[in-house]
């Protein structure tokens, strides 16, 4: 393919093709685990119950796709033993051929979390919380991953219960201290989200508040965008906007909703809005592109495990792709000459676009499945894992939390 003289369909496929050479998204390890809701977990004979599972089923989801060979880990869930169970992981990162991408504290799960982690009005628990984070960086550390990628479920129920502004400067103390102990490849991403579970104030509940502590933490903080995490009617892409603009930006979890923080699979409900937060990607620098890591956070609890991974990376290529389809010099034009309606044709005259044929010439010509879905289904692998796990989930449900 070349670009010279190349017609429009080449110009197209060659945008395509390298858009999809440098897409890489990460998948959760608890996504392949058994979940459900706070009413209950639905158990599925093939969820992966083990660190080992949860490795073998996203080295399958990247020999399928070719696109997410780092897989995010939760400390509690994945390495209970903390720093000791490294050994352990390296050999299934060779065994599998998927890395450790982020590593995700977990600072919610323990009773004596009850009133708060890093924002708890105890001393000795911000402390027992700042050890389990610095736990968490020396992991990382010794995994080679670059970010420790931090929820912090803080909040309070009721109006008056807590002190919203000295859990501030309490957070703020602990974050510096996180920050303090990163490596010079490391980072840290702050998350946020607006309720749930805590159900009257959050510590960190929107991306200003993730962005300020983010700075007062120091250079290596970021601020992470999970898709879920934000009000009805939000505009996500222009959040996206404004933290590539102030280089605050550090990546995302990305999962669909319809109300709340439902974690769908990607672009089942409003895949235009995902395409609209890939336009600020890829309209970005390069420099400034390069620091945004792609993850996926999500629940399957209907569908089955490994066919909704591989439903969500395939989405995201496909809507990916159509985002670098757009002719970003063409519609600066317009939009500087205020062609309103040119500008939005040419804007989503790329989103109507049907990129499946390109993509799919695109992953004969890396040697990978044409069709990755039908690849799984064809291939037996989720047949064989569900023979060889249905026993041990019948027995036991492992915790999602
Ligand atoms: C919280 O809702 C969240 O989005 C955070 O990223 C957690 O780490 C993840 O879900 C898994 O509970
Ligand atoms: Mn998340
Ligand atoms: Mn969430």
């Amino acid at each position: 393919m070349t670009v010279n003289g190349a017609g429009a369909a080449e110009r197209d496929a060659e945008k395509i093709w390298r858009a999809l050479d440098g897409f890489r998204i990460e998948v959760p390890s608890w996504g392949f685990a058994n979940t459900g809701t706070r009413f209950g977990k639905f158990v599925q004979g093939g969820a992966a119950t083990t660190i080992e599972e949860k490795f073998s089923d996203a080295g399958q989801v990247n020999a399928l796709t070719g696109a997410s060979p780092t897989v995010a880990l939760h400390v509690l869930w994945d390495l209970p033993g903390g720093v000791k169970d490294v050994a352990t992981i390296r050999e299934l990162e060779k065994k599998y051929g998927v890395r450790s991408g982020s590593i995700n504290p977990n600072l919610f799960q323990d009773q004596e979390y009850k009133f708060g982690s890093i924002a708890n009005p105890s001393a000795e628990i911000r402390g027992r919380a700042l050890a389990h984070l610095l736990d968490s960086v020396e992991i990382g550390r010794a995994l080679g991953s670059k970010d420790v990628s931090l929820w912090i479920a803080d909040g309070s129920n009721y109006p008056g219960t807590q002190s919203v502004r000295r859990r501030i400067e309490w957070m703020v103390e602990v974050l510096g201290a996180t920050h303090a102990a990163l490596g010079a490849d490391q980072r840290m991403l702050v998350e946020y989200k607006p309720f749930e579970p805590a159900f009257y104030h959050t510590d960190i509940a929107d991306w200003g508040m993730a962005l300020e502590l983010a700075r007062r933490a120091g250079p290596k903080a970021k601020v992470l965008v999970d898709t879920g995490h934000h009000y009805q009617g939000t505009n996500i892409e222009q959040v996206v906007a404004w933290l590539l603009h102030l280089g605050a930006l550090g990546g995302f979890h990305f999962n669909d909703r319809k109300y709340a923080d439902d974690d769908l699979t990607l672009g089942s409900i409003d895949p235009y809005q995902v395409f609209r937060i890939f336009h600020e990607i890829v309209s970005a620098r390069e420099d400034e592109r390069a620091e945004v890591a792609f993850m996926i956070d999500q629940s399957h609890n209907l569908k089955g495990k490994m066919e909704a991974m591989v439903q969500t990376v395939v989405t995201a290529q496909e809507l990916y792709a159509k985002a670098a389809l757009i002719d970003q010099v063409r519609l600066a034009e317009l939009q500087d000459a205020c062609r309103l309606v040119e500008a939005e044709e040419c804007f989503r005259g790329a989103f109507w676009q049907d990129v499946r044929p390109i993509v799919r010439e695109w992953r004969v010509a890396r040697g990978l499945p044409v069709d990755p879905l039908k690849a799984l289904a064809e291939g037996g692998y989720v047949e064989r894992v569900t023979q060889e796990r249905s026993s041990r989930n019948a027995r036991s449900v492992s915790s999602y939390a």
